[in-house]
């Protein structure tokens, strides 16, 4: 099963540096930019995974879409902003039996995917796989997490094999993935943690443990939360967990953790702020709901980053 990852910022770099390391599929990566690619190509990627970096892993790393042809996976690794532009690039290249999984944040791809359904097999991944980009191809791994993949509509045998498959080989190499019969519960469930968690980080330049230190920065956590969660069950989604208790769980489990858009801000990168803290606002105003602590983070992160 050859697999091509698209994108080679962090979780992109450290799924590639694992399977690389399993050695049980032939892995590539797609990077639409072309100096980069032949950094990457010359210098390897590097994973630092405990105490010691890896030695450079040399993985075949290229800007031609046509890398996609003939690829059993492609696991889409790119930032929610920039994924319009890569499907784009790939559609081409894409058949029936290529599995195609989404690995963004927010929910808006959700529909994106589910159109691709005449062209591939489009599944959704939701991540919790700690990883920080160090510099270009270099990856440190914040810890283990948990890999979901599903299909946005009940798959037919052949289709929830051929993810099972997927599972089991990203399992192998090291990143625990299990299937879900809810991706869209799982997407919303992440929507609510990132909306709760990932713009506070960027506010007060703290790492996710540090929000429970901070009495007013867990209370506008709560409250983005419960927004988030309000527009989630306006959409349809059931998810019976407390929205409070899942961010304070995740600040918890990852309190070191720099989260992706405080790592965005520092590299001065685009952040996906649009795609999280601004998806519930839009949603919220579709259901008729009021979204105002959404609405207060996304206009301070938008001032404090650089636009997408
Ligand atoms: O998903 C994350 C992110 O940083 O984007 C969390 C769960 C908040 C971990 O940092």
């Amino acid at each position: 099963m050859d697999i091509v990852i698209v994108g080679p910022g962090a979780l992109g770099c450290l799924l590639a540096a694992r399977l690389h390391q399993a050695g049980h599929c032939p892995t590539r990566l797609l990077d639409h930019d072309p100096d980069r690619a032949a950094l990457l190509n010359r210098q390897g990627i590097i994973l630092a995974d405990g105490a010691a970096p890896s030695p450079p892993l040399m993985i075949p790393t290229t800007p031609e879409p046509a890398t996609v042809a003939g690829a059993g996976v492609v696991l889409l690794c790119v930032k929610a902003f920039a994924l319009p532009a890569a499907l784009a690039a790939i559609t081409p290249y894409l058949v029936p039996t290529t599995l195609l999984i989404a690995l963004q944040n927010g929910i808006s791809h959700l529909e994106t995917l589910r159109a691709m359904a005449d062209r591939c097999l489009p599944a959704l991944g939701v991540s919790t796989e700690g990883a920080t980009l160090l510099a270009p191809g270099r990856v440190r791994s914040g810890g283990a997490g948990l890999t979901r993949l599903g299909y946005p509509e009940p798959p037919g045998p052949v289709e929830g094999g051929r993810l099972a498959e997927a599972a089991v080989q990203l399992s192998q190499a090291g990143i625990r993935t299990e299937i879900s019969p809810d991706i869209q519960g799982e997407l919303w469930r992440k929507l609510i943690i990132n909306a709760g968690i990932n713009a506070l980080t960027v506010i007060h330049d703290c790492p996710n443990g540090e929000l429970l230190e901070r009495p007013a920065a867990r209370r506008t956590m709560a409250q983005a939360a419960r927004e988030a969660a309000a527009v989630a069950a306006a959409a349809g989604a059931a998810i019976k967990e407390d929205p409070v208790a899942l961010c304070e769980e995740v600040c918890r489990q990852t309190s070191s953790n720099i989260s992706s858009m405080l790592q965005d801000v520092r590299r001065c990168k685009p952040t996906e702020i649009l795609a999280i803290n601004g998806e519930v606002v839009q949603r919220a105003a579709r259901y008729g709901l009021a979204a105002p602590i959404n609405r207060e983070l996304l206009a301070q992160v938008r001032q404090l980053s650089t636009p997408a």
